[in-house]
């Protein structure tokens, strides 16, 4: 081990949560250790360098709005910014900050254990360092944990292998190769259209077809541009005040799908196709509520996939039998069209999964599909996986993990009750990956900020959830969840994706309500935490 260090707070992640949470803890004059297990800045940004990959929430919003001068100086060329210019905008910041000379990178967090005697965390990382902090803060992202599935024979293939979500930093170039993709979410509908005009052969493995609105990507008209920026406050205002954390510039829809005539459906779903995006979702505002009402836009993608794809027997397998929106839905570009290409096949796995990888393909139903190198489009174990891969240790030696066994239990997705001074950035119970995530992170980390203040004014060494408190707010959140459609099929927000996990809807819906009781939480003396002078003994 090496020498041990001392530091108010250590952030676990570089990526917008963690580059904030810095900037914010030495504003209160606070020394701050970030750690992160890639070589630069970026989190998300800097892992998925796939083809393809891009925000879709439109970059304009999808950015800090903390400083003015950064949002002046910062140029946005794309309505949907690409990895790379997403990830240049953060490292832009990190240096307009000067926040680099605080984060140690190529390191991973492997462990953090409560010391009671001392009110404080001892982390460990995978150099065998230990660092002793007052606050650990988790900024370990929602969708930073890998998911590769146990598919027997994955080290029997020849080829090389990639994950969409570690991506190679120099690129791979497909050219004159078969290329399978396993999995049909918003990773390989954006992948999958480059790497068919690159490869000479595609292969996709879908075991569950995938909703995808058109994104209608375009460049940024610089008129509009300084435009938005000469009411970027207000932007950022009414964004922070809707249900979702972006686009409150957009007329919010009033009425259901069924309050309105076939017609008038028609032309509110024709509209919202044409303009592009996430916001097609929001079309109507029973559409997560109402089965008959989501069958409405249901069916008006899929008669879209049958316009769109040549062939009706693939239209068909490409058209989900879902509730939309149930998963999250794909922003495209040309992922439909991408069908129609001669080097395009679709295995469907609905009836019969992956049997193995072997040495020269991947075999399903007796079939070996030849192909030379296979990306793993296979998402993440979301909202709790980069946290469980850490071995955390609260009051009397209990592992996070264990406590959650069960599925996620915090209140306000902030913090864990036996786990003082731990802080999560977009936990679970938060409404996290259901907004703009940069908004959510913003409010997130300026509500810790705020409440690391008024423990060093008061001299306040704990916070921690009150049990019954956590407990309450667990049963709303599965109240909340139980209200809407998102129980409708299987998908990450329930952990379905990762075998073994539990069934639990995971993220809050609704940003304004969560923002609005946070506040109001902190407004009554932080109500549902406890503070203490010493660490409580367990
Ligand atoms: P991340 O960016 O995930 O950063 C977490 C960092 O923590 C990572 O760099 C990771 O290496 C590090 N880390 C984790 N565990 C450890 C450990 N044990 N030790 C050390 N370091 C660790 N959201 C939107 O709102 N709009 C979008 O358009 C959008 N597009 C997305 C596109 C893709 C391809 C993906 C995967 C996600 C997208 N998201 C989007 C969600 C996105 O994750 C968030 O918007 C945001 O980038 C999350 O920032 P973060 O800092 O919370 O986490
Ligand atoms: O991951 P996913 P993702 N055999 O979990 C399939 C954000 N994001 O990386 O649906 C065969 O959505 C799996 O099948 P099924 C966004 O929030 C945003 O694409 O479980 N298939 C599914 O098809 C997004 O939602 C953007 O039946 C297997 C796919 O793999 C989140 O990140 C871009 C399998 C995984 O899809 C995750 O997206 C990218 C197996 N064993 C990501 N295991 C934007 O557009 C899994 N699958 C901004």
């Amino acid at each position: 081990m090496s020498d041990d260090v001392d530091v108010d707070a250590v952030v676990v992640g570089a990526g917008f949560a963690g580059l904030y949470m810095l900037h914010s803890l030495r504003g209160l004059g606070l020394s701050c250790r970030v750690i992160e297990a890639g070589s630069g800045v970026g989190g998300t940004w800097y892992w998925n360098r796939y083809p393809g990959a891009r925000c879709d929430v439109p970059s304009l919003e999808y950015s800090y709005g903390f400083d003015d001068d950064i949002a002046r100086e910062w140029t946005w060329t794309e309505r949907y910014a690409t990895q790379p210019e997403i990830l240049r905008y953060l490292e832009f910041v990190a240096e307009r900050l000067d926040l680099s000379r605080d984060i140690t990178f190529d390191t991973r967090v492997v462990s953090a254990a409560v010391d009671e005697g001392a009110s404080r965390w001892v982390v460990t990382t995978d150099n065998d360092e230990m660092i002793s902090c007052h606050f650990l803060i988790m900024a370990t992202g929602c969708l930073s944990a890998a998911n590769l599935p146990a598919i027997d024979g994955v080290d029997d293939f020849g080829g090389p292998t990639y994950h969409t979500g570690q991506w190679p930093r120099g690129g791979v170039d497909f050219t004159g190769l078969r290329v399978a993709v396993i999995g049909t979410g918003s990773s390989a509908v954006q992948s999958i259209p480059l790497i068919a005009e690159q490869a000479d052969r595609v292969i996709v493995f879908q075991r569950t077809p995938a909703y995808a609105v058109p994104a209608h990507n375009r460049p940024l008209d610089p008129a509009e541009v300084e435009q938005v920026k000469a009411d970027y406050p207000r932007w950022r205002e009414v964004a922070r005040n809707t249900g979702t954390g972006f686009g409150g510039h957009l007329a919010a829809p009033l009425v259901g799908a069924l309050e309105v005539d076939e017609e008038e459906r028609r032309r509110v779903y024709d509209e919202r196709w044409a303009a592009g995006g996430l916001a097609f979702l929001g079309s109507f505002n029973d559409l997560m509520f109402v089965p008959a009402a989501n069958d409405t836009a249901a069916d008006y993608v899929r008669e879209k996939i049958a316009e769109i794809v040549d062939d009706p027997e693939l239209a068909r397998r490409l058209s989900p039998a879902t509730v939309i929106g149930c998963k999250r839905m794909c922003v495209d570009t040309g992922y439909y069209e991408t069908y129609n290409r001669e080097n395009v096949e679709l295995v469907d796995l609905s009836g019969s999964p992956i049997e193995r990888l072997t040495a020269t393909g991947i075999e399903v139903a007796g079939t070996v599909h030849e192909c030379d190198a296979v990306v793993f489009a296979t998402g993440f174990d979301a909202m709790t996986g980069a946290i469980d891969r850490i071995d955390i240790r609260g009051r009397g030696g209990l592992a996070l993990k264990e406590k959650w066994a069960a599925g996620p239990l915090t209140y306000l997705g902030l913090q864990v009750n036996d786990f003082p001074n731990l802080f999560m950035i977009t936990g679970p119970g938060s409404p996290s990956v259901l907004t703009n995530m940069v908004v959510a992170i913003e409010q997130h980390v300026e509500w810790i900020r705020d409440v690391i203040e008024k423990m060093h004014t008061e001299a306040l060494a704990t916070i921690e959830p009150e049990a019954d408190a956590e407990a309450d707010w667990v049963a709303y959140v599965n109240a909340v969840a139980e209200l809407t459609l998102f129980n409708g099929c299987s998908s990450w927000y329930l952990g379905t994706n990762v075998p073994g996990k539990p069934r639990v809807f995971m993220p809050l819906p609704g940003f304004l309500d969560y923002k609005q009781r946070c506040d109001e939480v902190a407004a009554a003396g932080y109500e549902g935490f406890v503070f203490g002078v010493a660490m409580p003994a367990r």
